[in-house]
């Protein structure tokens, strides 16, 4: 049994899990988790990390590694703290940043949610350093997360995938995709992945986890997907292939989960059975997927996957 479930395990956790926890920050933390990523041009890795403090507000601080695995250096003061005198929206905190380099802007481009009086909504900025950024406010207000922005224009304009949760729905959700001119005025909103239904693994709330990555076989899209017992939430993690030129256009999805809760780490915390990853980097050459996520929305793990092993895996999926 152990053998068969072992056949289709894609990614394989770093053994010192969980990488980054409070012991390694220079200040009073209460969990540090969903944490954006990019690879630096000097090599190093870069983790935009959601650092939660004893008031339960969440700000955003960076920290860099020579091998991406191992030495953190934290930075000792945030990098984005909610501000919401001169940002209202960021009131209740700012959580769960994306993080894209955008080669046409020579900028990163960090979408995250900025928890409002209103409720969670997607927010977006630009910075060059990390250091000063260029906040462009709300780009879907309440209730909306799980947003980040493809690394380039698709047929001249620029697309964000983003989770609407209509009240209406009861908290249920599905992924939407909508198009912008200048990344501030966005529209022609389309329904792109819709969350399955009953028993499904991924039934009524699905979103976006990391940025979509692109493939010559057409846009990765890792999501999550929620599982509703009478015991809680199970955060998972899924795939799909999206058509390089219309995104909107599924090529295939996986019906099972590729990666789930199971350790310790990533089943008890503050809140158990989470994986909720918001930043991978990828080896070109080697086609080494690094996976960071938040586990139990308490510390930081790694994981990582070929991602010709992934496209293989989605190819034996149904269309
Ligand atoms: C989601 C997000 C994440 C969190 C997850 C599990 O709705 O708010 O920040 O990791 O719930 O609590």
């Amino acid at each position: 049994m152990a053998d068969k479930q072992r056949q289709y395990d894609l990614f394989t956790r770093f053994d010192a899990n969980p990488i980054l926890t409070t012991d390694n920050w220079p200040y009073a933390a209460h969990t540090c988790f969903n944490a954006g990523a990019t690879l630096l041009p000097d090599g190093r890795t870069l983790l935009l990390v959601r650092v939660e403090d004893r008031r339960g507000i969440s700000h955003l601080t960076v920290a860099r590694s020579a091998d991406g695995i191992t030495d953190w250096e934290v930075e000792a003061t945030p990098a984005l703290a909610p501000d919401p005198e001169r940002y209202p929206e960021e009131e209740w905190g700012v959580e769960d940043p994306r993080v894209v380099w955008v080669e046409e802007l020579k900028k990163y481009v960090v979408t995250y949610t900025a928890y409002s009086r209103a409720g969670p909504a997607v927010s977006l900025a630009t910075t060059e350093d990390f250091k000063k950024f260029e906040r462009y406010r709300v780009a879907f207000p309440p209730d909306n997360k799980d947003a980040a922005l493809f690394t380039e224009r698709i047929n001249g304009r620029w697309a964000m995938i983003h989770r609407p949760q209509p009240a209406s729905k009861g908290g249920l959700g599905n992924m939407w995709i909508s198009y912008s001119p200048d990344l501030r005025h966005w529209g022609d909103h389309r329904q792109m992945l819709d969350a399955r239904q009953g028993a499904w693994w991924d039934a009524g709330k699905i979103g976006l986890s990391p940025p979509p990555i692109k493939t010559e076989q057409g846009w990765m899209i890792l999501y999550h997907g929620v599982r509703m017992s009478p015991a809680g939430c199970i955060y998972r993690l899924g795939v799909a292939l999206m058509d390089l030129e219309n995104p909107e256009r599924l090529i295939r999805r996986s019906d099972e989960w590729i990666f789930g809760p199971e350790t310790e780490y990533e089943r008890v915390g503050d809140v158990g059975d989470v994986v909720f990853p918001c930043g991978t980097t990828l080896n070109a050459k080697t086609g080494e997927l690094r996976l960071y996520y938040g586990a139990a929305d308490t510390t930081i793990a790694l994981a990582t996957a070929n991602i010709k092993d992934i496209l293989d895996y989605l190819m034996t999926a149904r269309k």
